[in-house]
């Protein structure tokens, strides 16, 4: 049965993740996997590896712009926000190497960014197969109370590689020193997710051209790829609502500020409108 936005928007404000099938068709799907081959074999300066795990926050692949900003991503988008103003802020490519051991640590991706005051969801499309060992896995409930210690706090980030915490100290906000400092409170969350919670954890097996919307400050990990034969390419797609304003963190967010200045002027970045191209 076809979900309608109003389905969407219960499950995003439920369980904080939800699975759309299907949700890119045969062509978009070539080209994504083409603008995911093309960043793999030449990555921008914010492409990275960490043993077999490739991610890449920066391709400025026409084709996957176009994918986020026109095709039937946004609209998945917009339904899931129940708003047609919102705002494409960034693709990203995850790439998971056959064979792979690296985790997706536990994490929640609302406080890398500089937004407060709004909404940013998710959608992340899986390019290959994902078999259920290596899907993305949510802590479900994790985005608001009562699992969110108070509501508006934000998950505090942890790096990718140590497990430790951002802070002002080991990661000053360097690139966003010039914007209003945010006024949000942070939450810890462990490092790793407790045994009860991976038990009862929302995942989902993907075919190519599935779509898994979250919301960005639902806590989410993944195990490797080490089980499955094949590579587990995957975009994720960032929107936020038109309230979200820039803001800084106590800690240098991601992507860092500077790389906003590619997408459009900087004049209208602190209004947002007119900074995060709205999707037609
Ligand atoms: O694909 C993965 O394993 C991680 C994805 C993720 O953390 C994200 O899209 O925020």
């Amino acid at each position: 049965m076809m979900m309608s936005s109003s389905d969407f928007m219960e499950c995003l404000n439920r369980d904080g993740a939800f699975k759309v099938p299907a949700a890119v068709d045969a062509t978009w799907l070539a080209r994504a996997q083409r603008a995911c081959t093309k960043a793999r074999a030449a990555p921008s300066p914010r492409g990275e590896e960490l043993d077999g795990f490739f991610s890449d926050l920066d391709t400025g692949d026409e084709d996957l712009r176009k994918l986020g900003r026109e095709g039937p991503v946004a609209r998945i988008a917009a339904e899931a926000l129940g708003n047609d103003d919102v705002r494409f802020y960034h693709e990203h490519i995850l790439v998971k190497d056959a064979g792979c051991a690296t985790v997706t640590p536990l994490h929640a991706d609302a406080a890398y960014y500089p937004l407060d005051g709004g909404r940013v969801i998710s959608v992340w499309i899986a390019l290959d197969h994902v078999g259920e060992d290596a899907a993305l896995r949510f802590w479900r409930g994790s985005h608001a109370p009562p699992l969110l210690p108070k509501q508006g706090a934000l998950w505090q980030p942890r790096r990718f590689a140590s497990g430790d915490l951002y802070d002002a100290e080991s990661t000053p906000p360097s690139s966003s020193s010039f914007l209003p400092a945010s006024a949000c409170e942070y939450a810890v969350a462990p490092v790793h997710p407790p045994d009860d919670v991976c038990e009862e954890a929302l995942f989902w097996a993907c075919a190519p051209g599935d779509a898994i919307i979250f919301d960005a400050n639902t806590l989410h990990w993944a195990k490797g790829n080490d089980a499955s034969a094949w590579v587990r390419r995957a975009i994720a797609f960032r929107y936020a609502t038109p309230e979200c304003r820039l803001a800084r963190r106590p800690w240098e967010s991601s992507p860092p500020f500077r790389w906003y200045t590619h997408e459009s002027s900087v004049d209208g970045a602190l209004t947002a409108r007119g900074w995060l191209p709205g999707i037609p």
